[in-house]
Parts: C-alpha cells; structure tokens; sequence
C-alpha cells in the first residue's frame, strides 16, 4: 500500500538530552506540540532505519499508546520495514531486550520512565536500544542529541491508527506492523536459564512453611510474574499484588525499595513471608525483601555470582566475569578475586555493560540502584533477579534437607566467607540545581587544592575516626571501544578502606537528585556479632563525616533525605 510523506516544519527544543537512560520528562513536556515528534525524528537521523525492523515497546504508562502511534508514523515515513509491538504497547525493559536479540532487529524504542511515578502530571520517557538489545551508548545519544537542536522538519506517514491490542501482523503504509504477546518470549527464555523443576518441587514442599508474595507495583512486570509464578510454578494466586499495569501506577511510585515499595515491606512483615519480592515500572529494577531480611542489591549480585553453578544457563555455558557499577558496593570484586574471575568496575548506567558482554567478557553484574542481570539480554532483569534467589534458595534447600535455609541464612553464610561491605545510599530528590552544583564544585575544590588529604575527622555520636586517603572524579575508559566517560562521580576514600562517593542522578525530570553512597568493609574474622549487625549502625559515623565533609546540608538545603537505602535487618 502507498502512502504519502508528509514533512511537517518544526523548531528546536532545548534539554531534549538523554540522560542516564533515555529522555524522560514530565507527561506534560512531551505534550507539548511537535515536542515527541522532534525527539523521535531525531533517533531515526542518527541511525539508518532504511528496510530495518524496530522493536517498540514499554511499561504501558500514560501516554505510551499515542506515542506509539507517532512512532510508527515518524518510523514508516522514515523507511523502517518492519515494526515488532508489544500488545497494548507493553514490553517490559528485558523482554523489549530479549525480542530485539531474538528476532534480530536492528534496535528498539522503549517508552518508560522506569521507577518514576506515571499518569498525566508525572513522568515519561523515550529509550533507545541498539541490536544488541541494550541501551544506545553515549556516542548514539549525543548525536540523537545533536540532531534535535538543529532539527527543523519531521516527516510522517498518513495512515489510520493501527489497532494494538490485537495480536498478529499487519500491513501499515508501506511497513508491516506486528503485534506480538508481550509475555510468551521471555517466558521461553527464562525456561532455558533456570531449573524451574528444582524451583517447582522446593516451592510445593514448602507451600506451608515458605511462603512467596511478588508485588508489581502496578509496573509492567504484572502478567511477566503471574505467568511464571503462578501459571508455570504453580504458586497460589495469593503470591502475588498489585499486579495489573496501570497507566500511573495506581498513583504511585513503581521503585523497589524499603520506602516506595511499602505495599510489600507491610504484607511481608504481617503475614510473615519468607520470601517478598518487588520490580519497578518497566521491570528491569528488583527488590529481595523477606520477613526480617532485606538484602542489598550489591549483596544480591554477589551472592548470585558466588552460587551460579546452581543456575543451569552459568553451569553450561561458564561465568565468563563480573562486573558493578562504580557506586555499587565492592562486595562482587570479592567473588571475582576467590574464583579468579575478571572482574570490572563501570559508570552508572546499564549500558557500559554491554560492550563487554559482546566481547564475552561479562557473565553477571548489578547495580546498587537495584539493577541485576546477566548476558542472557542486554538490561538488567527484574524478574531474572527475582528467580535466579528462588532457584539459589530451592538448591541450598536440596543440600540441607533438615534445616530450611532462608534469605538470612544465605547472608550469614556469604559474610562468612567474604566479610560484609556495609553499604547505604542516601537520595535527595528534587532539590535545588544551583545547590546541587555548589557542593560538587565545594568537593573538587578539594580536589584540586588538596585541603582535605589525610585530614582526621572524628564523628560527634560514635567517636569514630576517618582520615582522608584519597579524593578523585571517577572516569571511565572502555576497554572494548576505548571511549572515555569522564566526571561520573566524586569518591572519597578513607585509610580504613572504607569510601563515599557523590553523584547527581541522570534519571531525575525536575531540579537535581543528589545520591550519596557509603560503604564500610568489614572482614570475615571480625566475627558474627560485627558481620550480622545494623547497616544503620555501622554506618553512622562515616555518614555523619560525609555530611559534615560535602557540606550537603547548607548546600541542598535539606535536613534529612528523601530515601534511605541500606540493611534493615
Ligand atoms: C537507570 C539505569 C541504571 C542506573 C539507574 C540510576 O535505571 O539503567 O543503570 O543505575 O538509572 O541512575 P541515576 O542514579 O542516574 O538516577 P532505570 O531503572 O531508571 O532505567
């Protein structure tokens, strides 16, 4: 069928940059007339869409079906042949990953803020993916980003609404647009990774005393879990909450963790479940949460690189090596060390993953921002997370037939072996741009001069003392492409070998979010009482000198953080 090209004239937009993981702004910015359509266009100026396939996608939140609809008219009029859509426009992160890399696209679209709240005055956002099934990198957003400050034209294709909630392909101007399951593929992938039957059989033994509750936050990740847990696990329908993705999330915040996930912490905590689990928004985000025991995601993907032989996929095919970003805790470097495997330490963002997962480097990685995943796709996986403990739990149970072994009991047994790196992450959301600059120009400051080198600081409530080993900016040097990705966050070492670091989120929509990390590595002999305590308590103090060191509280303005991460046990 022939269709016509219209080119319809626009004007530039400013701050149409990507940030950490795509443009994402309030609902009401990319509403604004031509705002989307110049955003869309310039993806395709950066790439070559001539007689390619394009996976669409996304976590269904407001304003997802329109701007499906825009890019199959910007797409057709731009030459894409092909257009693979998620029914009703949903594809969560990973499975959008898995059907890139299954049916060999050439890229995909993916419209999700992740973990920020949706509906008409919160946020969305436009993503990127490459044929690798990850995240463009930076060189592809920075020329995306070129583009839309020149951009004078989009083009478009008149045709009528395609109809996304019938599955099954059609013919769309001079493209075919297919409407896929959003669920069956990834379903079919997770099958080949895990040992569902050794899942299947501890989950049934225990249905009394090892009970399981999924909450989907109203994300996407709703029917994913429903399928596997429920349908192919067998587990009650009880197990799993707020499980219908909705437009805005039911009005609230789709991140796994201890303050937005409360829906789960409260269930958990009252109906004493062994095992509680949460994803975000667009299922790439998960939290491991039971009754009494909270487990951190950097804990979290150690302990999965320390049991991956109990995992099918890794037992075949081999841990190739690991990997965390740089704010995550060092606890995974340990794994890597016993087992002498590579291992590496990345920027913020999923995509500086990918490389070396291509070049067969990477096996497991996480992220503290409660990102984990493997090179089974090229995005963290929420849902993968979720199995991979519940496949770990099923085999510490087979090896201990007398004792049920629970999320405590893992922990304790890997503090053991590896000591424990005490970590939290303090969030100060939507805070003040300008104060947000002053306290990272205040730190390079000390950088530059540097004033705060081997300087004592003793906390007021603790007595402890920290003396200043190092300050640095964090850079990152590709080892595949060689790329540089400088400034990516300012740590503070101290001589005990613990550190802090600061870093403004690239994930935010309005004002800044400062992130403060800590970290605190204490060894294996120090014994059960220092290895099993209170993140909160063992932490005091170094938080206390990194408050007082940055400045943060004159600077942001802000008595106490919006978020807190940490142990809470
Ligand atoms: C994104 C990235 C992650 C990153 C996270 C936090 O997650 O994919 O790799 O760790 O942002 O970024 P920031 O600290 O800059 O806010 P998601 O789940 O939002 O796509």
């Amino acid at each position: 069928m022939s269709s016509s090209v219209k080119e319809i004239p626009t004007k530039p937009f400013d701050g149409q940059k990507p940030g950490t993981s795509g443009l994402r702004k309030r609902v009401k910015v990319f509403q604004q007339e031509h705002y989307t359509e110049n955003f869309i266009q310039s993806i395709f100026d950066s790439i070559e869409p001539q007689g390619v396939t394009l996976v669409i996608g996304g976590d269904g939140r407001y304003f997802s079906p329109e701007t499906v609809q825009t890019i199959l008219k910007i797409g057709s009029a731009n030459g894409v042949a092909k257009f693979i859509v998620g029914k009703d426009s949903i594809l969560s992160t990973p499975a959008a990953s898995n059907v890139i890399r299954k049916y060999k696209a050439y890229g995909g679209i993916l419209l999700t803020a992740s973990h920020n709240p949706g509906g008409p005055d919160n946020d969305f956002g436009i993503k990127y993916n490459v044929s690798n099934g990850g995240p463009a990198p930076e060189n592809v957003t920075n020329k995306m980003y070129e583009k839309t400050k020149t951009i004078s034209s989009y083009k478009v294709i008149e045709a009528p609404k395609v109809d996304l909630s019938k599955i099954g392909e059609t013919t769309y101007g001079p493209s075919k647009v297919s409407i896929i399951d959003s669920v069956e593929d990834y379903v079919i992938l997770l099958k080949e990774i895990f040992d569902f039957p050794l899942i299947q059989n501890f989950l049934t033994s225990h249905a009394n005393d090892y009970t399981v509750l999924f909450d989907g936050l109203h994300g996407v990740t709703g029917p994913y879990a429903k399928k596997i847990l429920v349908e192919t696990l067998g587990l009650p329908s009880s197990s799993v909450q707020n499980c219908t993705p909705l437009p805005d999330f039911g009005g609230g915040h789709p991140d796994p963790n201890l303050t937005y996930a409360h829906s789960l912490v409260e269930a958990v905590e009252k109906n004493n479940i062994a095992f509680g689990a949460a994803s975000d928004g667009d299922g790439d985000r998960n939290m491991i949460y039971g009754k009494g025991a909270f487990v951190t995601p950097s804990d979290s993907v150690a302990i999965i690189a320390h049991w991956a032989d109990v995992i099918p996929y890794f037992k075949k095919g081999g841990v190739k090596g690991l990997a965390r970003s740089m704010p995550t805790s060092k606890a995974i470097d340990l794994v890597a060390k016993k087992k002498g495997l590579e291992y590496f330490e990345v920027p913020t963002g999923w995509k500086f993953f990918g490389n070396l997962m291509d070049a067969g480097r990477l096996s497991i990685c996480g992220e503290e921002s409660f990102g984990t995943g493997s090179d089974h796709i090229r995005e963290k996986d929420g849902i993968w997370a979720i199995i991979a403990w519940l496949n770990i739990i099923a085999a510490a149970n087979r090896d201990s037939p007398n004792k049920l072994v629970g999320i405590n009991d893992i922990l304790e047994a890997h503090y053991k072996i590896y000591g424990r790196s005490y970590f939290s992450r303090y969030d100060y959301e939507e805070v003040s741009s300008e104060g947000a600059n002053s306290m990272v120009n205040h730190i390079n400051e000390a950088l530059k001069t540097g004033s705060l080198n081997n300087t004592t600081h003793t906390s007021e409530s603790t007595g402890g003392k920290f003396t200043v080993s190092g300050i640095y900016n964090f850079e990152y040097k590709d080892p595949i492409d060689h790329s540089v990705s400088s400034n990516q966050g300012q740590v503070i070492t101290f001589s005990d070998g613990s550190r802090v670091v600061f870093r403004l989120s690239g994930t935010g929509s309005q004002g800044a979010t400062v992130r403060m990390y800590v970290e605190r590595y204490v060894a294996p002999e120090a014994g059960d009482k220092e290895l099993n305590g209170d993140a909160a308590e063992g932490l005091k103090g170094l938080i206390e000198v990194a408050l007082k060191l940055s400045n943060l509280k004159e600077f942001l303005g802000r008595e106490k953080p919006t978020v807190i991460t940490e142990c809470k046990l």
